[in-house]
């Protein structure tokens, strides 16, 4: 695996909720995935926020909070190195967590928004999306669009909306050009971002999942690692370093 990737030109990394797991972040199938009895796909919906704002602002709020208190863990550390070392790595995330950022990650492609963002509910009613705007001072007032007034939102992806076309198409084109391609703490049940495996597969890439269980992917892997992002990721970095200077 570290021959692979000391040989490799392009590499790009697809992580999930387990990255980010060793940091204290509940993932979202895990057993701490529950919210109050609610599953994350039951709040993580459009209709859900339009039913009951409160709540779904609630859940938003409780999940701020518990990041507060969370840093990177050696996964994204090592992530965040390669990420500086290579010109050819492109991470992918579907984690709206901001920790592969704060690790200091560079360029980092999120599928699926931001949970440090907000922005209007009601898109200005013109069609555009604003800009995001600030954070939320005070979570038990419901926040509002600063130019429209109408509802705010949390700047994420919920399941039946569209992902950003522009960062999905750069993660697509990453994936299908990739020498190696890691599926990274990801359950790859949810579409579009698991079809990055089969397209990078389809490129030609060799295909590694880092995961202490199965997934919907590991029969399709060329290798599958089971362990914690946060061991196995400096195993492969400690790998490469001892067999040597890298491709530049
Ligand atoms: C560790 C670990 C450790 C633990 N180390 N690992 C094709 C087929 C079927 C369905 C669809 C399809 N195409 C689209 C769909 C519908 C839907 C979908 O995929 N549904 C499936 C669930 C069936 N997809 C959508 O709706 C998407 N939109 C879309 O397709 O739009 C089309 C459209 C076009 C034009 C107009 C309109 C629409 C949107 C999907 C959005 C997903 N959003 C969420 C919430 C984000 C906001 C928030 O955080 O609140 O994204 S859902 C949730 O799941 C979140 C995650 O990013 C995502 C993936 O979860 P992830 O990261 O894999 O976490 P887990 O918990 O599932 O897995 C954790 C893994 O870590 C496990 O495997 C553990 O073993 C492992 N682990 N400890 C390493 N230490
Ligand atoms: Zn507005």
């Amino acid at each position: 695996m570290a021959d692979r990737l000391r040989r490799a030109a392009r590499i790009t990394v697809l992580t999930g909720a387990g990255v980010s797991a060793a940091s204290g972040v509940p993932t979202f199938r895990g057993r701490d995935g529950l919210w109050r009895q609610h599953r994350p796909e039951d709040l993580a919906t459009p209709e859900a926020f339009a039913r009951d704002p409160a709540l779904v602002w609630a859940w938003y709020g409780w999940r701020r909070e518990r990041l507060r208190a969370c840093v990177p863990n050696a996964a994204h550390t090592v992530l965040a190195a390669w990420a500086g070392r290579w010109a050819g790595m492109t991470i992918v995330t579907q984690n709206v967590d901001g920790l592969h950022e704060r690790a200091g990650a560079p360029d980092v492609l999120r599928l699926h928004g931001s949970l440090w963002h907000v922005r209007c509910a009601d898109a200005c009613r013109t069609g555009k999306a604003p800009r995001p705007f600030d954070d939320v001072l005070a979570p038990e007032v419901l926040p509002r669009c600063p130019s429209c007034g109408a509802l705010a939102r949390p700047d994420v992806v919920w399941f039946g909306e569209p992902l950003d076309a522009r960062v999905l198409d750069r993660a697509a084109n990453a994936a299908a050009r990739s020498d190696v391609f890691l599926a990274v703490g990801t359950s790859a049940v949810v579409f579009p971002a698991a079809g990055l495996i089969p397209l990078a597969r389809q490129g030609g890439a060799f295909v590694v999942e880092v995961n202490p269980d199965g997934t919907a992917f590991s029969d399709e892997v060329d290798v599958a690692i089971r362990g914690g992002a946060e061991t196995v990721l400096p195993r492969i970095e400690q790998a490469m370093a001892a067999a040597g200077p890298c491709r530049p």
